[in-house]
């Protein structure tokens, strides 16, 4: 089994409820489990024009799937939450992104992990050190340093990580 960290987004159509409900998705992955989940965060949109405000969080999973088959069952969540690909940085009601598979640097057509602007972001890194404060990127970095040099973006726990937890484990949510 590989560990691997997955970021989420959502900024429509009640984004915690998105958020919460692909981590039950990813609960239900084959050959996969979930080990741990960050904080919930509301985080201000980065990108062109006027958008809502996100909810972001992060999740670490063991898996025996291959990247790519790992791609296909995260994709297959955002499309049944409705996710349409139009604006390349437009509002989502569910964003999942594969940060971290294992040690591994990976580029194809379809995937590159790390996810390349999951070093500048702290909406990506901030989840993450909740999840694991000494992480390692491969090429050595701490998720730590590249926090410390991450534009900032007013992020505000909205719940924490052991609340999360035990919601997921009992299917309730709050
Ligand atoms: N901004 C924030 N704050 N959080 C996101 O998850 C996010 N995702 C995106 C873009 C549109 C770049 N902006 C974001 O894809």
């Amino acid at each position: 089994m590989i560990s691997a960290y997955i970021g989420l987004g959502s900024n429509l159509e009640n984004p915690a409820g998105h958020i919460f409900k692909a981590l039950q998705d990813i609960m239900h992955i084959c050959n996969t489990q979930l080990e741990s989940v960050s904080h919930t965060y509301r985080s201000i949109a980065v990108g062109p024009g006027e958008q809502p405000d996100y909810v972001n969080a992060a999740c670490k999973i063991k898996t025996s799937l291959q990247p790519l088959e790992l791609l296909d069952a995260i994709q297959s969540i955002e499309n049944n939450h409705g996710r349409v690909r139009d604006i390349r940085w437009g509002a989502r009601t569910l964003d999942l992104d594969l940060l971290l598979y294992g040690n591994l640097n990976i580029n194809n057509e379809r995937l590159i992990v790390p996810h390349p602007r999951a070093n500048e972001r702290d909406f990506v890194l901030r989840p993450l050190l909740d999840i694991d404060a000494g992480l390692l990127f491969p090429d050595g970095t701490t998720a730590q340093q590249l926090l410390d040099n991450a534009a900032e973006n007013g992020l505000q726990v909205l719940t924490t990580k052991t609340a999360l937890w035990d919601s997921l484990q009992t299917g309730n949510k709050e």
